[in-house]
């Protein structure tokens, strides 16, 4: 298991937290996903090792910007 954490721009309110959740979810490897707002960090749970870029490309496409 692998714990990443990244810092995203543009997340508002609790919809864009599910927002970003459900999204996250559907990628293949992805066991838990937990978006804060109000940190702007989201955190993901990956059941192995999982490629950073598909998250963040993930992320960009729904209208979030990842800070490296
Ligand atoms: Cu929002």
């Amino acid at each position: 298991m692998e714990k990443l954490v990244f810092v995203v721009e543009g997340m508002m309110c609790n919809g864009c937290e599910n927002r970003v959740q459900n999204a996250l979810k559907t990628l293949e490897g992805v066991e838990e996903v937990v978006a804060n707002h109000k940190t702007g960090t989201v955190t993901v749970t990956a059941k192995g090792e999982i490629d950073k870029n598909i998250i963040k490309e993930k992320l960009e496409d729904i209208g979030y910007e990842v800070k490296d």
